[in-house]
């Protein structure tokens, strides 16, 4: 039953997986060849951009090869201060006949390499430790002089390069990368005006309104001061206890219990620039704006099951899922749109627009798509590029510029604080950090500085009249002039006050599955919290939410079961809260993982034709055999054929660290079938929702193991009959023209079935 509750948006993607599993029988070879072809071609044009690039069309790219080395090209071994070294593996030292005696402090050699090393380390970020970064392209797909004078914004002929950096926030440097937690998406472009930093996060909103909480909150959320547990997680007191004494928080940890925590890779979550920013026009008018991506390939998460799991399996996952797609050339993208109130509206809404634990519902502020980011080249380096990035939400070019929104204003400050700490106070020199445009100004002097001004003077006004402000009609940045009015005082504008109102929003907007899922999440993270008075006050905040909700948890978590709702759900809902409504923009398998699982004795013909079709389609395979040795099909011979070598072997892999699962027939599934660690495998996947194909005699055993879990019900019924919901998919007969016929009647299927979406 557990398993058959678990449903997700896994189900969706388990039909294009399905769909690319059959067009493996049924896409005649020319086809193949053909698609093969184009695939190939189409990486080779993307390649020959990069390297374009490389040679100076990017000015990132030609930034950063003055800084760059290769280890691989042969040149001369040096100390620090460039002298040629003979020696690196012994320590100088009085050596006899018989023995060596103390190593020696004149040592210079060993000296260095030793104080280098004890200095490797800088602190790590207080929050977002955990992040991996790449680099890519921002295009403007439509420019808006209206709204905003900015040049990135308004010239769509640049090809604006960026960094980004995905993190997550609680853990520590080492943490795993699928814990539930809100992911960071920070991306930095490098314009020719400066650069232009949108430090955000994957979901909308956050759990405080003024930034004077932040150090209490990222206390209460970080391991607990006692005995500095737990790692990665909000499940502890602290955090809970945190979230009920703030009901401002109530909004975000809605988002933070859904699917949204748990993304299943960076490339497919939506990014937010959470905090109200402004656009100034040519005329100096001001728009408040919220600034989004979207993802191309749809917004999906894992399950929490999947997720606990990978964090032991593989606590590298989405870094190495992003390295991956880049490696393939499965660039991904994200439409960078915009919402935009005029300044006059700013009271024209029951929220307040400056507040950021509120969105600005689509139905009220549309969402304008002008731009697009393509990530398309990975790190070379991780310390000098992912780690000594740093961003800043002050960093912002002529045409953008803040509004009162109490947390960005104390953003404003901490970002440039907590870099001086981290990188010193020249880290603006470093090359993942400097701009592409010329920077010159009066500041001096710092430890580490690297650039040299000549001249005589380094203070404005001076009398050579030398480096003065840039004009304002030369492109000098110009803060907006804002009339303010107001009692100086400690507190808050009215409407920051409502603190329920799109949490329930939110919550009403979730598909069912969703909900369920929010409902096991609050079940665990609670029932981690052993103070009563933690899990007892938050079953009654739940209530103030949804009363069926909160009745849920209590049960699963021993609190008083709720009998009245704390406060009444007006039943509301909104669009693009739920992740349905993000789909893949193109349904595609690019980039997804598929196992195909062979022992000796696979079907060969079976095997070739997925596992060409699956490589075809731009997704990775990876066969996992008994062995890392070669596995040979019916009817090699083992002495004088040619066998597969396997990427991994079973104890190498687990069904979580694919999208979906092949097992062509053959007699090796004698074997397979008395093999636990496969029938696991099988039903883990099922348990997922996951694509299950197998063809022949594979079919038997997946039908055993899924009636052994009683699932067979859920799974395809006939022998070549594509299961509407689960995604399993078996073909029993062997590849005769008809079976092919009744695959291509399957792709038909699995096509309708795709365009629903
Ligand atoms: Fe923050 C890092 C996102 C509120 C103070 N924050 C940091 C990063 C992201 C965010 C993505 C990692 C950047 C990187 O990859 O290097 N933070 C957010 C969002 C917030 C938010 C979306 C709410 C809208 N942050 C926030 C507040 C404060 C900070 C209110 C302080 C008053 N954040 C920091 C920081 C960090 C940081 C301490 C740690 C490392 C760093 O800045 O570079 O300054």
């Amino acid at each position: 039953a557990k398993l058959s509750q678990e449903k997700s948006h896994w189900h969706f993607i388990s039909k294009q997986l399905a769909f690319a599993r059959f067009s493996s029988f049924v896409v005649p070879i020319r086809t193949l060849i053909l698609t093969m072809a184009n695939t190939v071609a189409g990486g080779l044009h993307k390649v020959q951009e990069v390297i374009k690039s490389a040679a100076g069309e990017d000015k990132k790219v030609a930034d950063l090869l003055r800084d760059t080395a290769d280890v691989h090209k042969k040149t001369k071994f040096t100390t620090d201060y460039g002298a040629p070294v003979a020696e690196t593996d012994h320590w100088l030292k009085p050596v006899s006949d018989k023995s060596s005696g103390p190593s020696l402090l004149e040592d210079q050699i060993a000296r260095e390499k030793i104080h280098r090393f004890d200095h490797e380390r800088i602190p790590e970020r207080v929050v977002h430790a955990r992040g991996t970064g790449a680099f890519g392209t921002f295009t403007l797909k439509e420019a808006i002089p209206e709204l905003s004078h900015a040049g990135v914004l308004n010239d769509t002929t640049r090809r604006t390069p960026v960094f980004v950096r995905f993190s997550t926030v609680q853990g520590s440097r080492g943490s795993a990368d699928t814990v539930r937690d809100v992911r960071g998406f920070a991306v930095k472009f490098y314009t020719d005006e400066g650069n232009w930093d949108i430090v955000g996060n994957n979901i909308p909103v956050f759990f405080i309104q003024d930034a004077i909480k932040f150090p209490d909150f990222v206390h209460a959320v970080k391991p607990e001061p006692h005995n500095e547990v737990p790692q990665g997680q909000t499940a502890h007191n602290n955090f809970w206890d945190f979230v009920f004494l703030h009901p401002e928080a109530t909004h975000m940890f809605m988002w933070a219990m859904s699917d949204r925590a748990i993304p299943r890779s960076f490339r497919m979550m939506q990014g937010f620039g959470v905090n109200t920013f402004s656009l100034i026009n040519k005329e100096g008018k001001r728009h408040f704006v919220k600034f989004h991506w979207i993802p191309h390939l749809g917004v999906h998460s894992l399950v929490w099951d999947e997720a606990l799991k990978v964090a032991g399996q593989d606590p590298d996952f989405h870094r190495k899922d992003l390295m991956e797609a880049i490696d393939n050339k499965a660039y991904p993208k994200w439409d960078f749109a915009i919402q935009v109130i005029p300044e006059e509206r700013q009271h024209d809404f029951d929220f307040d627009p400056l507040d950021a634990t509120k969105v600005w519902p689509e139905e009220l502020v549309p969402l304008r798509v002008i731009g697009e980011l393509e990530l398309n080249r990975n790190i070379d380096e991780f310390f000098p590029q992912t780690e000594q990035v740093a961003f800043c939400t002050s960093h912002i070019v002529p045409g953008i510029d803040f509004s009162d929104d109490p947390l960005l204003q104390g953003r404003n400050f901490s970002y440039f604080d907590t870099q001086i700490s981290r990188l010193g106070i020249n880290w603006e020199e470093l090359p993942i950090n400097r701009p592409v445009c010329p920077v010159m100004n009066h500041n001096r002097d710092g430890a580490m500085r690297h650039k040299i001004t000549k001249g005589t003077v380094n203070y404005w006004p001076n009398r050579f009249d030398a480096i003065p402000p840039t004009k304002p009609e030369e492109g000098g940045f110009v803060s907006f002039q804002e009339k303010i009015l107001g009692i100086k005082k400690r507190s808050q504008g009215p409407k920051f006050r409502e603190y329920h109102n799109q949490a329930q929003l939110f919550y009403n907007s979730l598909s069912e599955y969703e909900k369920f899922h929010v409902a096991k999440a609050f079940s665990f993270e609670l029932d981690h919290c052993d103070d009563p008075v933690v899990y007892q006050r938050m079953a009654l905040r739940i209530a103030e939410i949804d009363l069926e909700l909160a009745r849920k948890v209590a049960v699963m978590v021993g609190a008083p079961t709720p009998e009245t709702a704390g406060r009444q759900n007006h039943g509301k809902k909104s669009r693009g809260l739920s992740q349905l409504d993000f789909k893949p923009r193109i349904p595609t398998i690019a980039s997804r993982r598929i196992a195909i699982i062979i022992g000796d004795g696979f079907d060969s013909v079976a095997f070739n034709g997925v596992y060409t079709a699956v490589k075809a389609a731009g997704a990775i395979p990876l066969v996992i055999g008994t062995k890392r040795q070669p596995v040979f099909a019916d009817g090699v011979d083992p002495q004088t054929g040619k066998g597969v070598t396997p990427d991994h072997q079973y104890d190498g892999m687990r069904s979580t660290m694919v999208d979906a699962t092949f097992i062509p027939g053959g007699s090796h599934i004698k074997a397979l079938a008395k093999n636990g660690q496969i029938r696991y495998w099988i039903a883990e996947s099922f348990g997922h929702l996951k694509a299950l194909g197998a063809t022949g005699e594979a079919v038997d055993l997946v039908k055993k193991v899924l009636t052994d879990i009683d699932a067979l019900k859920f799974a395809s019924q006939g022998s070549t009959a594509v299961s509407e919901s689960y995604g399993v998919v078996t073909a029993a007969g062997p590849q005769k023209p008809e079976s092919f016929k009744e695959g291509w009647e399957m792709v038909k299927g699995a096509k309708d079935f795709l365009g629903k979406f």
